[in-house]
């Protein structure tokens, strides 16, 4: 990675991070990277940790070298906040290259060797200077990985050189194109590291090493120069180029893979020093991809979802939460439950009855089943976790849990009932969340006197399993209450938004006009098949006739209601799904929906479904549009999404969520938007918010209000700002 250093000296307080360098008696010199949380490397970490080398290997005291970092944690890698910085400042001179000029020339060339001692999180770049070092030493615990291309990077301190000298070409692409991180005895198994010992041993162990290597190993090897562990030219050809196939296969869209995969293979056939230029000259491009940026908006997107204003900032720590009783042990109940228990909490589950308590612990039970089925859970591990569980058919055992979840059936009388009974049973401290996906939070609170410490939790099915958590807060929702439950959702590894309460909250209003839009393209001429296949192509798991299909006819339906009621302005309304349910197709569950299903759930398309397009089209009055046929891929791409980014507008402008990142996190673990594109609003905001704009005015003039901009865009398109900036909004938030 080339770059410049743009601070001066006088500048040094304001540094980020630094190292400390201490030369001990026995002439080892300990350079310890200091950059809290997790020791990032900077540009001031890598400048200061240069400076302590050259000292280091000026000082006549010093024999050897041991890098470490400080707070148990080596290094976490390179400084991703820093990226914006390093394009910015490509042009100014001089330039240095990091990998070959200070990390291979300097430390790896160094005349005095160094011993990395490793403990917590060795990854990205550092575990790339840990690579460079001549030997390495770390703890169990220490973790070790190389997860640049998350980033739509590959490693660029001569990760994809010297990770297949230590540990071979399988193992090393294991690590890299599936981001695979690795533990400490692992490592030694592989050869990563050449011991691994205890926390309070590490330090002592690693300057002894270092000593060792000056007397009694010279000369020492440098792993750049390894043989031993990389494959014969021809066995090496074979293993990068089934790993290709893979890649092409799994990766579509992407690029990057594969360039990791060519910037391996150089080092292997032209030599390491050959494989490090053309690591450098590809990183610098790739840093410069969408892809990149796009997944670095979404690495960010992702830290930010749990800081909102006015909440989080508040300096209120989360309570600790244990027990958590959840209501009803239906789809999302049991999987909420599984969710739970899988992150050490104990569950209390309530049903009605006992036989419907036994099937909702026996879908508990099979979600564990499915782990230890999948290796991903042990027996011993399994019996513990069910252990947790406690199954109930009343509220004798409410008194001391710190959280309720209702996932009982939509019925608001029922739910009115169960939080009056929850005010009654449980602490004046008990959190009091539900699922609901419809029912406004403030009617069901109606007949309590807690709507402070009411607040919704929307899981996406299967709950166990989707990433996404939205938590709903009313305007009476405490900030105690919500920062609370940030808190859960972070333990069971969620990633939380929050939003306010509306018809669909986040993810489901701002995707109503989805199945729309692509039903109004439908009914004016494009095939069903042929949408499905492009929206799949531009990179969503499955097309939205298909999601119909998984989603079922029936709540496909009932939800298309609700929007018709609340929005009946911008709703289309086809026939289309009707006319199939008189066909009793109900979806992808009864075997025939836009697709049918064989016995494997795999779905074909249908030649029948012309006949059923074609009475949708008589009744509605619509006729093959000459226009629309001619449409290319990416038209219908920008008719399928810009009503979802209209949408998404709407619900920025009424407050329903505070930032447009959180839209984006909606979108990628909601529906499954490609993370390489940034997420719904980064990808819009790339194609401009005049051309989004224009594009929705030209359409709404041919087929109506489905397509009219909503006045927040309009407002930012004229003024050509951007869709996350708030300058025009004066509206309060929630
Ligand atoms: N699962 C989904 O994908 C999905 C989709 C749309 C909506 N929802 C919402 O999720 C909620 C639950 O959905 P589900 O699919 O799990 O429903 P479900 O019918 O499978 O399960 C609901 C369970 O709650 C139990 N129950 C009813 N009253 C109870 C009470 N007073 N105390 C304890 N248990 C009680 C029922 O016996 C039933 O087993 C509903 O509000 C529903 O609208 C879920
Ligand atoms: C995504 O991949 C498909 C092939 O699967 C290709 O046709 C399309 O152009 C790609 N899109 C981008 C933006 O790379
Ligand atoms: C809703 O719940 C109430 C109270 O439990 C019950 O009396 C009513 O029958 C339920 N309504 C429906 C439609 O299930
Ligand atoms: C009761 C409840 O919250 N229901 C929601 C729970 O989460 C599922 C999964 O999306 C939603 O579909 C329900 O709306």
């Amino acid at each position: 990675m080339k770059t410049t250093r743009s601070r001066q000296i006088g500048e040094r307080e304001m540094a980020r991070g630094k190292t400390e360098m201490e030369v001990g008696s026995d002439g080892v010199a300990v350079i310890t990277i200091i950059n809290p949380p997790v020791n990032s490397l900077s540009i001031d970490v890598l400048f200061s940790l240069k400076e302590s080398y050259e000292q280091a290997l000026r000082r006549i005291d010093v024999k050897a070298i041991v890098v470490t970092g400080q707070n148990g944690k080596f290094s976490g890698g390179f400084d991703i906040t820093a990226f914006d910085g390093i394009r910015g400042r490509m042009t100014v001179q001089p330039e240095i290259d990091v990998s070959v000029d200070i990390i291979t020339d300097i430390f790896e060339g160094a005349k005095k060797p160094s011993v990395a001692a490793i403990d917590g999180l060795s990854l990205g770049g550092g575990l790339e200077i840990a690579m460079a070092c001549h030997g390495r030493v770390c703890t169990s615990s220490a973790q070790f990985g190389l997860p640049e291309l998350q980033l739509g990077l590959i490693p660029g301190f001569g990760g994809t050189q010297r990770l297949p000298r230590l540990v071979g070409l399988t193992k090393a692409l294991e690590m890299m194109l599936l981001s695979k991180a690795i533990k400490g005895d692992e490592a030694l198994t592989v050869g990563l590291v050449d011991a691994v010992v205890s926390p309070q041993e590490l330090l002592k162990t690693a300057r002894q090493w270092a000593l060792d290597i000056v007397e009694v190993r010279r000369p020492w090897v440098k792993t750049l120069y390894r043989n031993d562990k990389i494959e014969s030219l021809s066995d090496a050809r074979e293993i990068l180029k089934f790993a290709r196939m893979q890649t092409k296969k799994q990766a579509a869209n992407l690029s990057h893979p594969l360039v990791c995969i060519d910037v391996i293979e150089e080092g292997i056939v032209s030599g390491p020093r050959a494989g490090l230029q053309k690591e450098a000259k590809s990183f610098q491009k790739l840093l410069f991809s969408d892809t990149c940026k796009s997944l670095v908006n979404v690495f960010f997107a992702q830290r930010s979802s749990s800081k909102v204003p006015r909440v989080t900032d508040l300096g209120l720590m989360p309570r600790n939460i244990k027990k958590v009783a959840i209501l009803g042990g239906g789809l999302m109940g049991s999987g909420i439950a599984t969710a739970l228990l899988l992150s050490r909490y104990t569950v209390i589950l309530k049903e009605v009855n006992e036989r419907f308590l036994q099937s909702g612990i026996g879908r508990v039970k099979a979600n564990l089943h499915n782990r230890v089925k999948k290796g991903k859970m042990t027996k011993e591990k399994f019996d513990i976790t069910i252990s947790r569980l406690i199954g109930v058919l009343d509220y004798e055992s409410f008194k001391d849990v710190d959280m309720v979840i209702e996932a009982v059936i939509e019925n608001i009388s029922l739910k009115q009932k169960i939080f009056a009974d929850l005010e009654r049973y449980c602490s004046p401290n008990c959190i009091l969340a539900s699922n609901t996906s419809t029912i406004d939070l403030s009617l069901i609170g109606e007949k309590t006197n807690s709507m402070d410490r009411i607040i919704g939790a929307h899981f996406f099915s299967p709950a166990h399993i989707m990433p996404l958590l939205e938590i709903v807060r009313t305007q009476k929702t405490s900030p105690q209450v919500i920062v609370d439950l940030l808190d859960v959702g972070k333990k069971i590894r969620k990633t939380p938004i929050v939003v306010g309460s509306c018809t669909g909250f986040a993810v489901n209003r701002m995707f109503f006009p989805y199945p729309q839009a692509a039903l109004l393209l439908v009914d004016h001429g494009l095939d069903v098949y042929e949408i499905d296949h492009i929206v799949t192509k531009f990179g969503m798991p499955m097309g939205p006739f298909r999601l119909a299909d998984l989603v079922g006819f029936g709540v496909a339906m009932a939800t298309g209601m609700q929007y018709l009621e609340n929005f009946p302005e911008r709703c289309y309304k086809s026939l289309l799904i009707p006319i199939l349910m008189d066909d009793k197709r109900a979806g992808e569950a009864s075997s025939k929906g836009f697709y049918i299903y064989d016995n494997k759930r795999k779905p074909t398309p249908d030649p029948e479904i012309k006949k059923f397009v074609e009475k949708a089209r008589t009744m509605a009055g619509t006729t093959s549009d000459p226009k629309l046929i001619k449409l290319t891929e990416k038209d219908i791409i920008e008719m399928v999404f810009f009503p979802v980014v209209n949408e998404a507008c709407r619900v920025l402008d009424e407050g329903i969520a505070v930032k447009t990142s959180d839209l984006d996190i909606a979108s990628i673990m909601g529906m499954g938007f490609p993370p390489y594109r940034g997420g719904i609003m980064f990808w819009a905001e790339s194609l401009g918010t005049n051309y989004i704009y224009s594009r929705l005015v030209e359409w709404s003039k041919t087929y109506g209000d489905f397509f009219k901009p909503c006045s927040y865009l309009e407002q930012r398109a004229k003024r050509g700002i951007s869709l996350s900036s708030s300058t025009i909004q004066v509206k309060s938030h929630l």
